[in-house]
């Protein structure tokens, strides 16, 4: 099996904006062989003048996990040129989705045992965020192998105000509007129990993989709502209490 051709081909699909076949339908591969590929088709970013800025994590909640029918904890890698501020271009993506999320500002600090009070003192700030998801894959239809080699469909991040690592985070609601519209709300201990869980899977996934996370890395927790699809002219809008809120509009 080529990895470099499969990272390829996943990579001009996002750059083309194009979708492509499924890999799991013309070859067998494994989870570690499709970690590979994304982090391959990363490096093709990363040579092209990206900039690695943090992790996303993927099926935290049982509401993205029936929405997409996987069950396992997936994550992929976010960069400086998938922000997006104000608006979104919709003829850059395939069939871009949103979902609204929590994002974690990390310091410097050393995590050796990552656990819910060890990884709190690497958190500068939180905030509400939107992660634009758009699966590189015919319909947005994948095996658990083919979404890790996609980067776990991540194509997009906005974020609001970062506050305080103090600001409570669990057991609120989170959800997302469309032009004024509630169109999925859920509780962010939909989060694997507790949203700070996911954090602490995020660094020990880091530390197992050799990421390092170090000052101003941005991570993202992983949806506790389904992701709905976006249309032109939409205004999309996430929320929670305590943490604000953050929007773009989509032209
Ligand atoms: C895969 C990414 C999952 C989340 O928040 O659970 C994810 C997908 O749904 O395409 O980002
Ligand atoms: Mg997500």
């Amino acid at each position: 099996m080529n990895y470099n051709k499969i990272a390829e081909r996943l990579d001009s699909a996002a750059l083309n904006a194009e979708a492509t076949a499924q890999v799991s339908h013309s070859q067998n591969f494994n989870l570690e062989e499709a970690y590979g590929i994304q982090s391959i088709s990363l490096s093709r970013r990363y040579i092209r003048g990206e900039k690695w800025v943090g992790l996303k994590m993927g099926f935290t909640s049982k509401a993205k996990m029936e929405q997409m029918g996987i069950h396992d904890l997936i994550w992929g890698r976010l960069t400086d040129k998938m922000f997006i501020e104000n608006q979104l271009y919709l003829e850059s993506y395939i069939h871009p989705r949103a979902e609204p999320e929590i994002a974690f500002l990390l310091n410097d600090t050393v995590i050796d045992e990552p656990n819910i009070d060890t990884v709190k003192q690497k958190v500068k700030s939180v905030a509400i965020a939107i992660e634009v998801i758009d699966s590189r894959y015919e319909n947005f239809k994948f095996s658990l192998e083919d979404v890790v080699a996609d980067n776990c469909s991540s194509t997009g991040y906005a974020l609001g105000k970062w506050l305080p690592a103090s600001t409570n985070i669990q057991d609120i609601n989170i959800g997302l509007s469309i032009n004024g519209e509630v169109v999925h709300e859920g509780n962010t201990n939909a989060i694997l129990g507790n949203p700070w869980e996911s954090l602490v899977a995020a660094l020990r996934l880091a530390k197992e993989n050799g990421e390092i996370l170090g000052d101003n890395s941005i991570i993202l927790a992983g949806a506790a709502t389904p992701a709905v699809y976006l249309k032109k002219d939409d205004e999309v809008l996430a929320s929670a209490d305590g943490l604000g809120e953050v929007s773009f509009s989509v032209k």
